[in-house]
């Protein structure tokens, strides 16, 4: 049997559920991405706010958003995004591609923070890269991060990969997080257990659940 949790050392730590990456008129489905794939983590996150909420968890929200001037975007992003045929800040129908204070770096309605729980705007893959998680998290005494969002290979193994440097003990949650190519969704996951387990844990919706419910 899992461990339980304790809700009071415990963060969930949401990754980038935005528009840009979960509407069919946001950045990953003009690079290409099928945004149908990215939506399949919406329920499992649903369902963790849920029980994080319930069990009084500290929860924290990212966006991927960059400055306007785009001072901020890794080099090797934006060129990627021009290859991708969607480059960081130009402009689509829900705005500039993933910059701050555009409709599109919005997170959707579907798994909208609630009044009190922080939103960090990350100009980089990592969630502790140019921003104040680390500190915040610290403040809290936070030990153990749940971590879920999209993209599990991307911005969901960077942040999670920094923590365990840092020294947080993680567990990624399988189904509520996604990616548009499913074997690399597969693949990520699997990376996380090997040697043991050196990246911590992975689990489902339903394993936190009840963790976060024994308590
Ligand atoms: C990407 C992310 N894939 N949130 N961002 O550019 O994973």
């Amino acid at each position: 049997m899992t461990a339980s949790l304790d809700p009071a050392r415990t963060a969930l730590v949401v990754i980038d559920m935005q528009r840009d990456f979960l509407d069919e008129r946001g950045y990953a489905a003009q690079a290409g991405l099928e945004v149908g794939r990215l939506r399949e983590a919406i329920p499992g996150v649903q369902r963790l706010l849920a029980c994080a909420r319930a069990a009084g968890v500290w929860i924290v929200h990212t966006r991927e958003a960059n400055a306007p001037d785009l001072s901020d975007v890794p080099p090797a992003f934006l060129a990627a995004t021009h290859r991708s045929g969607a480059p960081v800040g130009s402009p689509g129908p829900l705005g500039r591609f993933l910059i701050r204070g555009e409709y599109g770096a919005g997170i959707v309605d579907d798994v909208a923070p609630a009044d009190r729980e922080p939103v960090i705007d990350k100009p980089g893959f990592s969630a502790f890269e140019g921003t104040p998680l680390d500190a915040m998290l610290r403040a809290k005494g936070i030990q153990t991060l749940v971590l879920c969002g999209i993209t599990t290979e991307v911005c969901v193994s960077s942040t999670l990969r920094t923590a365990v440097d840092r020294g947080f003990r993680c567990v990624t949650v399988r189904d509520a997080c996604a990616s548009a190519y499913p074997d690399l969704h597969d693949a990520a996951l699997r990376m996380i257990e090997v040697e043991g387990g050196v990246f911590g844990e992975v689990a489902d919706t339903a394993d936190i659940e009840r963790r976060l419910s024994r308590t």
